[in-house]
């Protein structure tokens, strides 16, 4: 049973649901013909600080690999009542001028979606990021436009975890430590995330907070 608070050690992001379908939070939904989880920022944000911000989520921007992804990007701009607006997706430029290619490194011409009649034509010769549009068609863009923008994650990557755990699903008594500040955990303003302060004690703070954060690898 949950206490007041759920504490995860080595996460900054909260997700609920499993890694198979649930809801997720920050706006991400599940996609099973990719297992991947796509979310549509509607918060325009030029095309670098996308990338960044996707990165920053676990993902990247998002790109139509599919007919599938391209339905599904399609899907989310209709649903959100974006149907004559764009929204950047991963492909870009940005290597080599004039060959769009996707955050994974796929060619344009071997992606899903195809580009709109008369794109790219490089206008102003800036146009080196892309977005897609209601129809499912490419456009070359500016990449210094604040605009919409996709964001997908791996399902591999969302880790689910029970409250009080930490990200390997561990209590924090099994894990080794629960050095708690005095008077944490407090949960005053929906403290769902854990941290550590730089004097080594644990504090419970808002997920949505800006923070330092530590990845554990495992050596293979
Ligand atoms: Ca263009
Ligand atoms: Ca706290």
């Amino acid at each position: 049973m949950c206490k007041t608070y759920c504490f995860i050690l080595t996460s900054v992001i909260l997700l609920q649901g499993k890694a198979t379908g649930g809801p997720v939070r920050m706006g991400y939904e599940y996609m099973p013909e990719e297992d991947a989880w796509l979310r549509l920022h509607i918060e325009p944000a030029i095309w670098p600080d996308a990338r960044l911000r996707c990165h920053l989520e676990g993902g990247a921007l998002a790109s139509p690999t599919t007919s599938a992804m391209t339905k599904a990007l399609v899907a989310m701009l209709a649903a959100n009542k974006m149907t004559m607006r764009h929204a950047y997706i991963g492909v870009h430029a940005l290597l080599s001028k004039g060959e769009f290619m996707s955050m994974e490194g796929i060619p344009m011409g071997n992606l899903s979606a195809r580009w709109r009649e008369g794109e790219p034509n490089n206008m102003k010769n800036e146009e080196d990021c892309v977005v897609l549009d209601g129809a499912g068609e490419a456009i070359d863009v500016s990449c210094s436009t604040p605009r919409p923008y996709f964001c997908r994650k791996e399902s591999t990557r969302m880790i689910v975890n029970k409250c009080g755990t930490t990200a390997d699903g561990q209590t924090l008594s099994e894990a080794g430590y629960e050095g708690w500040r005095h008077n944490e955990p407090n949960n005053v303003e929906k403290e769902f995330c854990g941290a550590i302060d730089r004097d080594g004690y644990l504090n419970n703070c808002p997920c949505d907070r800006f923070a330092l954060f530590i990845c554990e690898v495992t050596p293979k």
